[in-house]
């Protein structure tokens, strides 16, 4: 067999939000039998989904789909507003799965506006974490820009009177880009005190920056729906990887491209579990004398507790 050298990225795969999201579904499962709701994917990966479904949770796009006497979990990619005060509206026993990261990017949003200030979100539109963060304040108090092209012709109420937050996904390289354009156009914008990127995210973007340059191919393991996955992608080709394709899993290796290869990068999104990369590493064993090589650019000790109406008895 040919020689091949795996250059496995650390950290890659699942963050502690996506770990505290898929474990409030099993626990809501457990505690109060299934039917569990869950108001969309719980995290962007078409296995967790399925394996959650088996075990009896139904997922939804939208609350009205849910009977009002089943529990429903919010995603980790938060609500707006609106959906938890319709669930108590409703008088819905529901449990919010958002990442305590988003939250705080929504507390922030909330601060800003209590202050007067409107809001400059950089994200993606229509992405469930956009939605949700701009819907934690009135219509028209958020503004959205995606692009440093996007801040060029952005109006906006009061130059003087401007905050931005961010999605916790988002490239890092590519957000400082719009964040300077803000601060050029608008001096007076304040920022967040700690950057709304998460770790997670910064993290396993710096891992794949260290293995694309001496990787041939590189494979990011996660769901075309999963914008923290498809980041991963484009900062493997901007950091030198001819190569850079999103896997869900080694079926959808694409062999032939990779032919005459000698190195391969390996990661994963924050929402692919590691069944999935361990699947792809041994798909490349089955036809490669593999020599795996892991790249550890820093290491996670974070994590997260469950909410409490999940660690009381029933
Ligand atoms: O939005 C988040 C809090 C990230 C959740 C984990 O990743 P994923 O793939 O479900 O979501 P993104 O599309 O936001 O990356
Ligand atoms: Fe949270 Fe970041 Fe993961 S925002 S869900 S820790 S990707």
């Amino acid at each position: 067999m040919t020689p091949l050298t795996l250059y496995l990225a650390a950290p890659r795969g699942f963050c502690a939000g996506v770990d505290r999201a898929i474990k409030i579904v099993e626990m809501a499962l457990e505690k109060w039998g299934a039917p569990v709701y869950v108001r969309h994917e719980i995290v962007h990966n078409k296995f967790v989904v399925d394996d959650l479904r088996a075990k009896g949770a139904v997922f939804v796009e939208e609350l009205d789909e849910c009977p009002v006497d089943r529990p429903v979990i919010f995603s980790a990619h938060g609500v707006p507003k609106a959906v938890p005060a319709e669930a108590a509206r409703r008088e819905m026993v529901y449990v919010d799965a958002t990442c305590p990261l988003v939250s705080k990017v929504h507390m922030e949003a909330t601060r800003h506006h209590e202050r007067g200030l409107q809001i400059v979100m950089i994200g993606h539109q229509g992405h469930p974490e956009t939605i949700g963060t701009m819907g934690q304040l009135p219509q028209g108090e958020v503004v959205l820009v995606e692009t440093v092209a996007d801040v060029a012709t952005l109006e906006v109420r009061d130059p003087e009177r401007l905050a931005y937050v961010t999605q916790t996904t988002l490239s890092v390289d590519d957000t400082s880009d719009v964040v300077a354009a803000l601060q050029a156009r608008f001096p007076a914008i304040v920022g967040p005190h700690k950057e709304d990127i998460c770790y997670a995210t910064t993290n396993r973007q710096e891992a794949v920056k260290a293995i694309a340059p001496k990787s041939d191919a590189l494979l990011v393991v996660g769901a075309p729906n999963s914008s923290n996955s498809r980041r991963l992608v484009e900062v493997a080709s901007r950091a030198g990887c001819n190569y850079a394709q999103l896997v869900q899993r080694a079926s959808d290796i694409d062999w032939r491209a990779l032919d005459g290869i000698k190195s391969v990068g390996i990661t994963a999104g924050a929402s692919a579990p590691e069944v999935l990369i361990n699947e792809v590493i041994d798909a490349f064993r089955s036809r490669y004398d593999v020599a795996v090589e892991m790249v550890e650019t820093a290491q996670e000790n974070v994590e997260f507790k469950v909410p409490r109406v999940l660690r009381e008895p029933a």
